[in-house]
């Protein structure tokens, strides 16, 4: 493994000291040629020993060949997406500290020094870049700001995840971080879904303040607010619904259950009052609604149980892929 430079921050300013630890920048492209030699220089010299690459999916301008006129490797990826890309970048690049990062120029280069600085001090398996967290000044397009706030807000109701910045593209992730979360995200989903399984899996997550800029003339963002806004909610439910089987087929359970209560209070009513049921399509319904809110629950009980015995299974894997006697 190569050897690389240890970078911290110490007063905003990036110090540089001897370390073996090997950093890798990954830079997920798609049609980034207006600012993606900018990237490359600007992480170059901020971690002068880091190897740099750049995810291409086919970009249709000039991206990488200027991106390897820069001086980075450059992976191509045939199938789009930027969740695809970084998992390729994860399967192909060994090392023992990612930095993800875009190639829109928007993050701050000068700030990866703060963010590599809990993750080499062992305190994290991710730092995030948070861009709203209290202090910075981030210059978000409206939609996507008020989608920043939304979905923390979404996450902390289901998950309880107390996290600032869920969607932040800017982040350092460990080598045991990379092999233990499992990515299956194409698209912007990529980093709800790296939030959200590490937050499950325990690992330890430490947001570092940003400011995000905006991306400048002449370069054009691949996100659709309203479209990737959905891909991101509906991959949240999903999430949701696996790691949280009890409480989501629970929760679902228990609202068929209380609406079937309406029709079948007004059966059981009337049956009290006449000793009849004149209603018998609202019987029914009654039945048919809280026989489905069970089933609900019988349902959240089973995968709850399965998803505990995965998550054991889990650790055994652990255990034998990285047994705690070689080391870490
Ligand atoms: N490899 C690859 N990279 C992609 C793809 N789509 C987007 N990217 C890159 O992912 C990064 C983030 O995309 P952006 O369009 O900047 O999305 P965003 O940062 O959420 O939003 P804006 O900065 O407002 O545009 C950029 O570096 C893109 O070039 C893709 O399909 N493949
Ligand atoms: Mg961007």
């Amino acid at each position: 493994m190569p050897s690389g430079e240890r970078s911290a921050a110490q007063g905003g300013k990036i110090v540089a000291a001897s370390t073996t630890q090997h950093i890798a920048v990954v830079i997920p492209c798609l049609n980034e040629a207006p600012t993606i030699a900018k990237v490359v220089e600007d992480f170059r010299r901020a971690l002068p020993a880091a190897a740099i690459y750049v995810i291409d999916n086919g970009s249709t301008d000039r991206t990488a060949e200027i991106a390897a006129a820069s001086g980075a490797q450059v992976i191509r990826e045939t199938r789009r997406g930027k969740g695809i890309a970084v998992r390729t970048a994860f399967r192909r690049i060994d090392a023992d500290f990612y930095v993800m990062v875009d190639g829109d120029d928007t993050y701050p280069a000068e700030s990866v020094g703060a963010l590599l600085e809990p993750a080499l001090a062992g305190q994290a398996d991710m730092v995030v870049g948070s861009r709203t967290m209290a202090g910075t000044s981030s210059q978000f397009r409206r939609l996507n700001r008020l989608g920043n706030r939304l979905f923390p807000a979404f996450l902390r109701f289901l998950l309880r995840i107390q996290l600032t910045d869920l969607l932040s593209g800017f982040r350092v992730m460990t080598r045991d971080f990379v092999l233990g979360v499992p990515i299956t995200a194409r698209n912007f989903e990529i980093e709800a879904e790296l939030t959200v399984k590490a937050v499950e899996r325990n690992y330890r997550i430490v947001e570092v303040p940003i400011d995000l800029r905006a991306r400048p003339d002449g370069s054009f963002s691949k996100l659709s607010p309203l479209h990737d806004g959905r891909r991101i909610m509906w991959a949240i439910v999903l999430l949701f619904r696996d790691y949280r089987p009890m409480a989501f087929f629970g929760g679902l359970g228990l609202i068929l259950m209380l609406i079937g209560l309406i029709p079948g209070f007004i059966v059981i009513s009337e049956f009290v009052e006449t000793g009849l049921v004149p209603r018998f399509p609202s019987a029914i319904l009654a039945v048919a609604l809280e026989l489905a809110g069970l089933l609900s629950f019988g349902v959240g009980l089973i995968l709850s149980a399965v998803s505990r015995r995965f998550q054991e299974l889990e650790a055994k894997i652990e255990l034998l892929v990285r047994p705690p006697w070689h080391g870490s």
